[in-house]
């Protein structure tokens, strides 16, 4: 299992415990990242720790530490646990406080990490996935990577009860994102994305995205799409920092295009992985 980091201890994860009265256990009130690890190197980390310092702040969270210390302390973790290909997961809550819902004067910010190996989704990556679509009930400040993902969770509950792999989510019929990772269209060689508003989480994945459009040649519209519109797509997918770019070949009962993945969603795959190895080096033993 390897070691997991509370606050700045390196302990093992039966020496970890947490208060019953914190904040995050008992009312989700904390922040959290995953960020990818190809051949023991970070992917965009920076980007993924400046998030979580942006999502404390919107959440009026001071942080006890300074992005350099995380990183260096997320980067010992690795070390450490010889995490290769995989993810890491931290959060931060507001601590242990007596339970009441205003912010406790006191309290002290509790940090948590641990790493997991996990390959590349290689088998979806290339036959694709399917997806429902499902009534976006969340709250409005989906921009924060927040621990609260009930409206998420029932959303992705009931995809995989229907045998789907990710639940597109709309409001009042125009689409937002998925239930853990962001949804693009491709229509008559134009991509569309919803913009990065309070109704979406502005994914690391999906600003590697736009800025390979352009290095591919593909123009894009940071602009909202109708369920209709989704139904109607050449190419959909979805982009996560753990499903990278996964093609949707179904949505609901409607095969996309002609349901296989669409070619370019398979040139920004490629360009995706350019962009794994330009930053990590080599992807050997990287896939599942
Ligand atoms: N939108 C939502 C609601 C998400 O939960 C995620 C990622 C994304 C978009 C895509 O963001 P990234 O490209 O920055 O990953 N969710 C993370 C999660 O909870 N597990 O894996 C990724």
């Amino acid at each position: 299992m390897g070691k997991i980091l509370v606050n700045d201890q390196f302990i093992s994860r039966e020496e970890g415990s947490i208060d019953i009265e914190d904040r995050g256990y008992q009312f989700g009130d904390g922040v959290y990242e995953v960020i990818r690890v190809y051949g023991g190197k970070m992917f965009t980390g920076k980007e993924h720790l400046t998030r979580l310092f942006e999502s404390s702040k919107k959440i009026l969270l001071e942080l006890p530490f300074t992005q350099e210390e995380l990183t260096a302390k997320l980067q010992e973790l690795m070390e450490m646990n010889k995490l290769h290909t995989g993810t890491i997961y931290l959060q931060v809550t507001r601590g242990a406080a007596p339970r009441q819902h205003q912010f406790p004067g006191q309290s002290k910010p509790v940090l948590t990490a641990y790493t997991k190996e996990v390959g590349r989704p290689e088998e979806g990556m290339n036959k694709g996935m399917t997806a429902t679509v499902a009534d976006d009930v969340r709250w409005l400040r989906c921009d924060i990577k927040s621990l609260n993902l009930l409206g998420n969770l029932l959303a992705k509950q009931e995809a995989m009860a229907n045998g789907s792999f990710e639940a597109i989510l709309h409001r009042d019929g125009t689409v937002t994102e998925g239930s853990s990772s962001n949804v693009f269209i491709i229509k008559d060689n134009q991509l569309h994305t919803h913009p990065a508003t309070n109704l979406i989480l502005n994914g690391i994945t999906r600003r590697v995205i736009l800025q390979l459009c352009n290095e591919i040649g593909l123009t894009y519209k940071e602009e909202a799409f109708s369920v209709e519109e989704l139904y109607a797509a050449d190419e959909v997918f979805m982009a996560s920092t753990t499903a990278e770019i996964m093609p949707l070949v179904q949505v609901r009962d409607v095969p996309v295009g002609d349901g296989k993945p669409g070619e370019w969603t398979k040139k920004l795959q490629v360009a995706f992985k350019g962009a794994i190895q330009q930053q990590c080096g080599e992807l050997v033993g990287a896939e599942e």
